[in-house]
């Protein structure tokens, strides 16, 4: 799918912009059947070591880790892509279906951006007196540049969030301040998850980024964005990745991009899982900096 032009002018102009019906359910099984395979690892493994007495495994991809998790908190810790690197989700890094709406907005030379997280976010039972969700969860008002280093001021960094189940309000979806982004960087704090500080916090309508799995919800990385609760008995999983143009400073050069498409010279297209999985364990084996990112 290419983006019309009248698309491409909407996501200038306003920073941000969904796409209905980019992948198909057969597009996101491999991903969702390699995080249940994880999943069911890990169960196995916290039941072999008594920390788990019931594997629940007959529940659905959209409810098994919340039962799980009621019983063993620790269960979807260092779930994120960059720990597991499954061949399914390399393979969705560099799917033709994304990198051909990437390539409407940044030409044909794109790099995969290190910045990706494959995101549970559970239940919250507010109403039984559960503590709030985390963060990482219920992750609050801020621009992704916050989490890049001040060195790819200068890069365009698209944020592609998608999810793999629908996205409604009641789910826990995205919202959204179109336009702001206009404003530039706005000063983050670290407290509280990262987040923009209360006193620069526009006073804008945010739009509610309501869509369906396999849709796409694009952002500049200066887009103030938040994830709400999710107030449903389902867990919203979602996947959200970045692209930048090669050759551009990704904000995380001590973590590994790799070129996904390339008109000019298609042979630096990394198409090997075990390669990326190398270059991970390389950068975790490297020296890692004094300060992650700009926050
Ligand atoms: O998934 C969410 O709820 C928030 C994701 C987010 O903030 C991001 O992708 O930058």
């Amino acid at each position: 799918m290419r983006l019309t032009m009248d698309q491409v002018i909407r996501y200038q102009t306003e920073g941000c912009l969904i796409v209905d019906e980019v992948l198909s359910a057969a597009d996101l099984q491999p991903v969702i059947e390699e995080l249940n395979e994880v999943i069911d690892q890990r169960a196995r493994q916290m039941l072999a070591e008594g920390r788990l007495k019931e594997l629940h495994e007959t529940e659905p991809f959209e409810r098994r880790l919340a039962l799980l998790q009621e019983q063993c908190p620790d269960i979807g810790k260092g779930m994120d892509i960059a720990d597991y690197l499954g061949d399914a989700i390399f393979a969705l890094l560099g799917h033709d279906k994304l990198l051909d709406v990437v390539e409407c907005l940044l030409g044909s030379e794109i790099s995969c951006n290190p910045i990706q997280h494959v995101r549970a976010k559970l239940p919250w039972k507010s109403k039984t007196g559960d503590p709030q969700p985390s963060y990482f969860e219920n992750v609050p008002w801020h621009q992704d540049c916050a989490v890049t280093t001040e060195d790819s001021e200068a890069s365009e960094i698209i944020t592609f969030w998608m999810p793999l189940v629908d996205a409604r309000a009641e789910t826990g979806c995205m919202e959204i301040m179109p336009e702001v982004f206009k404003r530039g960087y706005m000063t983050h704090q670290a407290s509280g998850g990262t987040t923009i500080v209360p006193e620069q916090l526009p006073d804008v309508q945010p739009v509610l980024a309501e869509c369906r799995k396999g849709s796409l919800v694009i952002m500049n990385k200066y887009t103030p964005h938040r994830g709400i609760s999710n107030v449903s008995d389902i867990i919203r999983w979602s996947i959200d990745l970045r692209y930048h143009k090669t050759g551009a400073n990704s904000g995380r050069s001590y973590q590994p991009s790799f070129v996904v498409r390339s008109a000019k010279n298609p042979d630096l297209v990394l198409r090997n899982s075990s390669e990326w999985r190398k270059l991970w364990q390389e950068s975790r084996n490297a020296p890692q900096p004094s300060k992650v990112h700009r926050v």
